[in-house]
C-alpha cells in the first residue's frame, strides 16, 4: 500500500490525481482488489485484516483530499498569473476631435453678428426658381440661371446657389424690421484650384422704414466686422454691380500676408477682397411685397475667410479630411 501514499503526494496536476483516485478507490482499484482478498483470510484474523484496510482506506482519501486542495490552488495561481492584464503595455492612443476651421470661422462670423442683434435663419438647401433667382431680380435668360451654373432638378427645382432664398422667405413671412443673417452650404457648378461645387456662404440683411437704412450704416458695420475678424486692416468699399443691391460695392481688407506692400496672394496690389454688399433694390422689396422701405445685404464667403485668417494657400485642402492638416487646427 505505501506507493499509493507516494504516488498522490507525486501527482503533478488534479488530472492526473484524479486517475490515482480512480486507481485506487474505483470499482476495479486497490482496495477493492485488497477487500476481495478477505474470503481467503481465516476467519479469526478476518478482523484484523478488515481494520488494517479501513484504516489505509480513511488515510488515504486524507492523503487525497490534502493533495487535491494543493494542486487546485496552485492551478488556479498559474492560470491567474498567465491571463493577468499587463497594465504597463503600450496602448494606441485616442486624440480629441476638433471644429473644421470652416465651421470654426463660420461660428466666429455668426458670433459677431449676434452680437449686433442680427438673428440667424437657416432654411433649407433645395429651393426653387423663384426664391433663388426671380425675388432677387434675376429674372428668366439672366447667365447666372444657366444649366451650365447651377444643379436643377425638374420642375424648376435646385440647389440654392447662396443663401439669399432664406432671406426672401424670411421677408415673406415676417413684418420689417428686419436684422438676419443666413449661414449655410450652397451648390454652384464650378470645380477648379479656387471653385468647389459646394461651399459655405453667409450674407446678411437689415431692412426698416424707407430712409432709416444708409449705406453709412452699412460701412460702419462691416468695416466693424472685419476689424474683429483680421484684427487691425485697412478696410476699402469699391463700386461693383448685383442685380439684386443697387448701388453695389465689393469690400477690400489690406492683404494680410504682406500687410498691404504687395504679395503673390494679392497679386501685387496689396488688397483682398472679402465681400460683396449693397443697398437692397427695390424690385427685391417688390417681389416680397415689401412697401415703403430700405435695407442693406451682404454676402461672403467662408472658405475664403477660414483660408485668409489661417494663411491656407491652397482651398482643396478644406475638403479633403487629411487629418495631419486638421490637427494643426486644435
Ligand atoms: C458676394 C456678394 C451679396 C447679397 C449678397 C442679398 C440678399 C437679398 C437682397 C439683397 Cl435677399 N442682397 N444678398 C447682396 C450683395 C452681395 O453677396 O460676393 N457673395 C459671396
Amino acid at each position: 500500500m505505501k506507493e499509493w501514499y507516494d504516488k498522490i503526494n507525486e501527482a503533478s496536476s488534479v488530472n492526473a490525481l484524479e486517475e490515482i483516485r480512480v486507481a485506487i478507490f474505483g470499482k476495479k482499484g486497490v482496495l477493492a482488489a485488497e477487500f476481495a482478498k478477505m474470503k481467503d483470510v481465516p476467519n479469526e484474523q478476518k478482523g484484523q485484516f478488515a481494520k488494517e484496510l479501513n484504516k489505509h482506506k480513511s488515510a488515504l482519501m486524507n492523503e487525497f483530499t490534502a493533495r487535491k486542495i494543493v494542486l487546485q490552488t496552485q492551478e488556479l495561481q498559474e492560470a491567474m498569473k498567465a491571463e493577468a492584464l499587463d497594465v504597463s503595455m503600450f496602448s494606441t492612443k485616442s486624440s480629441a476631435g476638433a471644429l473644421h476651421p470652416v465651421m470654426e470661422t463660420m461660428d466666429r462670423i455668426v458670433e459677431y453678428f449676434s452680437s449686433m442683434n442680427f438673428a440667424v435663419k437657416t432654411g433649407q438647401i433645395v429651393e426653387d426658381d423663384f426664391h433663388n433667382f426671380e425675388a432677387l431680380n434675376l429674372p428668366k435668360y439672366h447667365p447666372a440661371r444657366d444649366m451650365q451654373d447651377t444643379f436643377y432638378f425638374k420642375d424648376e427645382m435646385l440647389l440654392r446657389t447662396h443663401t439669399s432664398p432664406v432671406q426672401i422667405r424670411t421677408m415673406m413671412n415676417t413684418q420689417p424690421p428686419i436684422r438676419m443673417i443666413a449661414p449655410g452650404a450652397v451648390f454652384r457648378r464650378d470645380y477648379d484650384l479656387t471653385h468647389t461645387p459646394m461651399f459655405h456662404q453667409i450674407e446678411g440683411l437689415l431692412v426698416d422704414e424707407e430712409g432709416k437704412v444708409s449705406f453709412a450704416n452699412l460701412k460702419f458695420i462691416l468695416e466693424d466686422f472685419l476689424k474683429y475678424m483680421f484684427g487691425d486692416v485697412a478696410v476699402r468699399f469699391r463700386p461693383s454691380f448685383f442685380p439684386f443691391t443697387e448701388p453695389s460695392a465689393e469690400v477690400d481688407i489690406s492683404c494680410v500676408f504682406c500687410e498691404g506692400k504687395g504679395c503673390r496672394v494679392c497679386s501685387h496690389t496689396g488688397w483682398l477682397e472679402v465681400l460683396g454688399c449693397g443697398i437692397v433694390d427695390p424690385n427685391v422689396f417688390e417681389a416680397v411685397e415689401y412697401k415703403n422701405v430700405s435695407g442693406y445685404a451682404f454676402g461672403l464667403g467662408v472658405e475664403r475667410f477660414a483660408m485668409l485668417i489661417h494663411q491656407i494657400g491652397d482651398l482643396r485642402s478644406l475638403f479633403e479630411g487629411d487629418i495631419k492638416l486638421l490637427e494643426q487646427f486644435q
